[in-house]
């Protein structure tokens, strides 16, 4: 067993919610008439909600109050948890449901790092609430990714070192924070050939074969 514990990112590891944000976004960004697109929305991954709305009013051409930009945080947080509402157990695909199970099976605990204060819900969705070890999430840091808050955090309470620890992440804020805590980092999707990155996965089940 080459590491003690893994910590998951969520969103655009374990599920396909990265879909969903981009979607909320991009009806806020075409209400306010701001230019936002795809290419846009990799900038906002693993980026706590309020950072992402900055980056996206930075190509507005006119400033917002506090209260402005908390209502618009809302109204793109309604708009996603519309969205996820929809999702159930069908949404775990079973390349991920195969990989946890494979992980559990020999004996890696196993945790989520996520900057998402939706982790909860989302879970619960999916059919995983209660299925981790233990779950950090935006709910319980102040600082966001490339921060490694969120991952020191799941490190502690799954009581490990980092450096027995593994992080899988999609975004390269998420891997800046994975190396910068002194973890090893497997990469996927978005942030595949992320180069400070250990390991670069094709699907999540590649970890059977490093773990
Ligand atoms: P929420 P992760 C991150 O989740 C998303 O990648 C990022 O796009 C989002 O802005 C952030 O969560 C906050 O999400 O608005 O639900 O609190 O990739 O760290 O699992
Ligand atoms: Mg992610």
């Amino acid at each position: 067993m080459r590491y003690k514990g893994i910590i998951f990112d969520l969103d655009g590891v374990i599920c396909s919610t990265d879909e969903y944000h981009y979607l909320a976004w991009q009806a806020l960004a075409d209400r306010l008439g701001i230019p936002f697109d795809r290419e846009r929305n990799h900038l906002l991954r693993g980026v706590s909600r309020m950072a992402s709305l900055e980056i996206i009013l930075e190509k507005g051409n006119r400033t917002y109050s506090d209260s402005e930009k908390e209502a618009f945080a809302e109204e793109k947080n309604t708009t996603y948890r519309q969205l996820l509402a929809r999702m159930s157990t069908a949404d775990l695909s079973d390349d991920v449901k195969k990989t946890l199970d494979g992980l559990r099976a020999k004996g890696i605990i196993l945790a989520i790092g996520s900057s998402s204060k939706n982790t909860p819900f989302i879970l619960d969705r999916i059919g995983l609430a209660g299925f981790f070890d233990a779950v950090a999430d935006g709910n319980c840091i102040t600082r966001s990714k490339p921060d490694p808050e969120v991952f020191l955090k799941a490190a502690e309470m799954i009581g490990q070192d980092p450096a027995d620890c593994l992080v899988v992440e999609d975004a390269h804020a998420g891997v800046e924070a994975a190396v910068a805590g002194g973890f090893d980092c497997a990469a996927i999707g978005d942030a595949r050939d992320d180069e400070r990155a250990k390991w670069h996965l094709d699907k999540l089940s590649d970890l059977l074969g490093i773990a």
